[in-house]
């Protein structure tokens, strides 16, 4: 599968980040935990490097736990603030904002020792597209109010939340790209759904997803479409599932396009199982 995507206004939104990065003292990074590695993007690094940070792995509920643990494990050993979550439940409130808590901890009792200062922390939820960021900001504002200032940094009308004393969030996420150079990261992006139809049609992106996952995981396609055996070929494979589940066009032809959005749609929504497609000992320093 080739992903053809080309993020015209990529410069741009750097641009927009980088003014909005004054007004911030903090940096919610939210990942996909499904693609820790591809689901982050190594600019990232750079642009925020003057920045507290916390890394978020997202959607935890569709990833293999013992993959997010290792992922986390991999962050804090680096230094980084790690924590995994699951945007869409209502536990996700409590816990991030006690490991916000935690996170920040020292600083402020720092600044508050040396300068008597209680510091606001005001956070930036970044992430690359469909990671949940508005699912976060929406679950840590909970039915806070986002009250209005002209902020220096943020364009004129952006709101601002007051999430405790210790918090305050901006209310629009900072969007980022992912790098696409790595075709099995852009492979990635595709089968969860981060990469528009656009860009990658869902017929190939299927195909890819089906050859990796009976490389890796035969087992969710053997036992979510209940096939005896995988056959050689994904195309095959699709063929076999269209069959089981009667996706056959007029004459008795499988329908291959709406396999493979079926298919696709199916792992999305967790039909399939929980994968996570990088694990941190297969991806570099970077991952
Ligand atoms: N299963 C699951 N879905 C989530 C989670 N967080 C967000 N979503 C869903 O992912 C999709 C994209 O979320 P959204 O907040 O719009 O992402 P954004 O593009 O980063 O703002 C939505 O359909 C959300 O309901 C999660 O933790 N688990
Ligand atoms: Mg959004």
């Amino acid at each position: 599968m080739s992903v053809q995507w080309y993020p015209g206004h990529m410069a741009k939104a750097r641009r927009q980040m980088q003014d909005k990065l004054k007004a911030i003292d903090l940096v919610l990074e939210i990942a996909d935990a499904r693609i820790p590695a591809a689901s982050r993007n190594p600019d990232f690094d750079d642009l925020f490097r003057d920045k507290k940070r916390i890394l978020v792995l997202n959607k935890c509920d569709l990833a293999d736990p013992s993959a997010t643990q290792k992922w986390i494990r991999r962050y804090t050993e680096g230094g980084w603030f790690a924590i995994g979550s699951t945007g869409t439940q209502r536990s996700a409130r409590k816990e991030i904002l006690d490991f916000i808590r935690t996170s920040t901890e020292a600083e402020a009792k720092r600044l508050l020792e040396t300068k008597n200062v209680r510091k606001t922390f005001r956070a930036l939820v970044v992430g690359i597209p469909n990671v949940g960021k508005s699912t976060i900001i929406n679950t840590l504002a909970g039915s806070a109010a986002a009250r209005t200032a002209n902020i220096p940094g943020l364009t004129r009308g952006t709101q601002v939340i007051r999430i405790s004393s210790y918090l305050e969030l901006v209310d629009s996420p900072g969007v980022l790209w992912p790098k696409l150079e790595n075709q099995e990261h852009a492979n990635h992006l595709a089968y969860v759904g981060s990469i528009g139809e656009n860009a990658a049609d869902p017929y190939s992106v299927c195909i890819s997803f089906l050859r990796e996952s009976a490389q890796r995981f035969p087992k969710l396609i053997l036992e979510r479409y209940r096939l005896e055996e995988l056959p050689e070929t994904p195309e095959e494979i699709l063929e076999a599932i269209c069959r089981k589940r009667g996706w056959i066009l007029r004459g008795g032809a499988h329908d291959p396009e709406r396999g493979a959005q079926m298919i696709l749609q199916e792992y999305r929504s967790g039909k399939l199982g929980r994968v996570t497609w990088e694990l941190p000992e297969e991806e570099g320093q970077n991952g």
